[in-house]
């Protein structure tokens, strides 16, 4: 009898050393698991900014949707600051929301916030663009292979420059994933004989993407072949500038990314040759995998968005379906 006594003793009190040295484990699925429904989550999107038409649609797309699912949405806009991102991540955290999205505006910053999200057990979707954080910080990444869009840019490139030639590049927001793989992609697969003689950020606004092209005609003048433009509202602020300094279409080859109807219209007048397809409506994607989280569910840690090519001999007949 002493015996066991001494035995059990010894058993509990190494389960509680065993209890108390275990790592603090993420907590898995929401209380209304395995059962959750849209009507029980609380989604968190701290939208980077709206400095395009491509953003315009994601919001809405994250908007309408949850309208339809009957999801409640946190919905902030960051005006392009990652600080405002981090703000309204952490009011969200405190609210206790069931999981967050966000799409970064840059790559680089987010292990701490992170951090905290994990820490409250509140799991986290990487939307549209990517994060350098070590993955083991969030649940899944959800968008664009933008490294591809930057390769089917240079393919393009290629064809309609199959001498050579001198161009430019019109980048998106410095340090943004979406520049960042794009730039990297391009230049893997551009031929030898094309130069990029100049890379200068447009901050994916058509606003600052008009002066940008400017300054190249001001500075290159009829020297400039082409223009990989990384998205259609800087190309139709770019187009806009070399209308003024007299250019007709075709003149300058570009090649935009994201196909917009604002970059459908721009092919269909002949400026941009071809638009590489990035694709904004990824709401039902990312709540449908917010669900699949707050039910304790195995989800991809990756899951990158399917796209193409699209060409001014289509763009007629395409137009007006497009949504954005
Ligand atoms: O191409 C651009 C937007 O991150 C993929 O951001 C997105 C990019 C998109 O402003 O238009």
């Amino acid at each position: 009898m002493f015996r066991f006594k001494n035995l059990a003793f010894l058993v509990l009190i190494l389960t509680l050393a065993l209890t108390a040295c275990a790592a603090p484990e993420a907590e898995v699925g929401s209380s209304c698991a395995p059962n959750c429904e849209y009507t029980d989550m609380v989604f968190c999107y701290p939208q980077l900014g709206a400095e395009s038409d491509w953003r315009t649609a994601n919001t809405a797309s994250f908007k309408e949707t949850a309208g339809d699912l009957g999801v409640r949405l946190i919905f902030s806009d960051a005006q392009q600051k990652q600080e405002n991102q981090i703000s309204a991540m952490r009011s969200c955290i405190q609210q206790e929301v069931d999981v967050i999205g966000l799409p970064p505006v840059v790559e680089d910053g987010w292990e701490t916030v992170l951090t905290e999200a994990q820490d409250a057990g509140i799991p986290v979707i990487i939307v549209d663009r990517s994060v350098t954080a070590d993955n083991s910080l969030y649940a899944s990444h959800i968008g664009s292979d933008m490294v591809l869009e930057g390769q089917r840019s240079a393919d393009e490139m290629n064809r309609l420059l199959p001498d050579g030639g001198k161009i430019v590049e019109l980048s998106g927001t410095t340090g943004s994933g979406a520049a960042v793989g794009r730039a990297e992609g391009f230049r893997m697969n551009l031929n030898d004989n094309i130069e990029i003689i100049d890379s200068q950020t447009g901050n994916f606004t058509t606003a600052e993407g008009k002066p940008v092209m400017e300054a190249f005609l001001k500075k290159y003048g009829d020297e400039i072949d082409g223009a990989f433009i990384h998205n259609d509202n800087m190309a139709i602020g770019a187009v806009e500038a070399m209308k003024a300094a007299g250019l007709q279409p075709g003149d300058i080859k570009i090649v935009s990314v994201d196909g917009t109807r604002g970059g459908f219209q721009l092919m269909l007048d002949g400026w941009v040759q071809a638009d590489v397809e990035c694709n904004p409506l990824l709401g039902p994607q990312v709540y449908a995998m917010a669900l699949d989280l707050m039910n304790g569910k195995t989800i991809d840690r990756e899951v990158l968005t399917d796209e193409t090519v699209y060409y001014p001999e289509q763009a007629g007949e395409l137009l007006p379906s497009r949504k954005y």
